[in-house]
C-alpha cells in the first residue's frame, strides 16, 4: 500500500516538476555540522527533537498538536536539529508540516521522517525544505540504498541511515559515503524497545564506525537523563527523542529537565 500511496503522490506532481522545484529551494543546512557543534559545546549528546503527532504503537500522542509552536519551543530550548514526521498513514504527519516549519523562521536543520522507497520522496522533501532524510536499512536493499545516498548527496542533503540489528549494520558499513547512522532501539516489526540495543551494536562495531568517522545517533525509547547518559557512555554523539517530549504539556521545557 506504500507503493500505491507514492504513485498517488506522483499523480499529483510528476518527478520532473518535483526535481525542478527542489532546485529552487534554499540550500540544505549542515545537519551533521549542527550535531557535532552541539555535542562539543555541551558535552552531552546533541538532541534531535521529533515533531510527531501519533505513532502506530501508541496512537495519538498529543491532542493540541501545533507543529510550528512545538518546533520553535524545541529550538529555543536547545535542540540541535529537528525531526519532522511526514508519513501520514502511521504517524499522521505531513509534508505541509515540514514546509511550514521551514518557513516559520526555525533555523535548526530539519530531518524528513518518511518511509523512503522511491527517489521521488527525496526530491519532494528537498523541495519542501528538508536538510536531511531518513533511509531505513530494513526497507531498502543495498543497491537502492547506494542510489538514494547518491541522490541525497547531489542535493546537498544528509542521509540518516537507520539500522536495528547487526546484520543491517554490517550491510550499511560496506557502503561508501555513509556519514550518519541511527541505531533504532525499537523494532519496526514488534515495536519492542530495548535501549541496550544501541550499546550492544556499539560494543561490536563502535571501533569500525569511529575509524570511518561515522557519527552515531541513538534512536527511540529515551525518556530520562539516565537513558541519555546510558547511550552516551555506549558512544553516541546524538539522540533522537520523540514521545517523551511530545507527550509533555510543555515540550520545550521538557528538554531542559
Ligand atoms: C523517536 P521515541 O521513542 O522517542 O518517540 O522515538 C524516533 O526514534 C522514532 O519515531 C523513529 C521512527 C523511525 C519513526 C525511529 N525510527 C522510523 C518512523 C520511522
Amino acid at each position: 500500500d506504500k507503493e500505491v500511496e507514492v504513485s498517488q503522490r506522483k499523480a499529483k506532481k510528476p518527478l520532473k516538476k518535483v526535481m525542478e522545484s527542489s532546485e529552487h529551494a534554499p540550500p540544505a543546512r549542515d545537519f551533521i555540522g549542527a550535531l557535532t557543534a552541539a555535542y562539543s559545546r555541551n558535552g552531552v549528546p546533541a538532541l534531535i527533537a521529533e515533531v510527531k503527532k501519533a505513532s502506530p504503537s501508541r496512537g495519538v500522542l498529543r491532542d493540541n498538536f501545533h507543529p510550528v509552536e512545538i518546533a520553535q519551543a524545541y529550538e529555543q530550548n536547545g535542540a540541535a536539529c529537528l525531526s519532522i514526521l511526514t508519513d501520514e498513514k502511521h504517524f499522521q504527519g505531513s509534508f505541509e508540516n515540514l514546509e511550514t516549519i521551514r518557513n516559520s523562521g526555525v533555523q535548526c536543520p530539519l530531518l524528513c521522517k518518511e518511509f523512503v522507497i522511491d527517489v521521488w520522496q527525496i526530491y519532494y522533501a528537498r523541495s519542501k525544505g528538508a536538510d536531511a532524510i531518513l533511509l531505513i536499512a530494513a526497507v531498502l536493499p543495498d543497491l537502492d540504498m547506494k542510489y538514494m545516498l547518491r541522490v541525497c548527496r547531489s542535493l546537498g542533503m544528509t542521509a540518516l541511515i537507520e539500522v536495528h540489528d547487526e546484520r543491517e549494520l554490517d550491510r550499511v558499513l560496506k557502503i561508501d559515503g555513509v556519514e550518519l547512522i541511527g541505531i533504532n532501539n525499537r523494532s519496526l516489526e514488534t515495536f519492542e524497545v530495548d535501549t541496550s540495543n544501541t550499546r550492544m551494536l556499539l560494543e561490536k562495531r563502535g571501533n569500525v564506525m569511529r575509524e570511518k568517522g561515522i557519527l552515531v545517533v541513538g534512536e527511540s525509547g529515551l525518556f530520562t537523563p539516565d537513558d541519555v547518559a546510558y547511550v552516551q557512555s555506549a558512544g553516541v554523539s546524538a539522540v533522537l527523542v520523540g514521545e517523551s517530549l511530545i507527550t509533555e504539556e510543555d515540550p520545550g521545557r521538557a528538554i531542559a529537565e
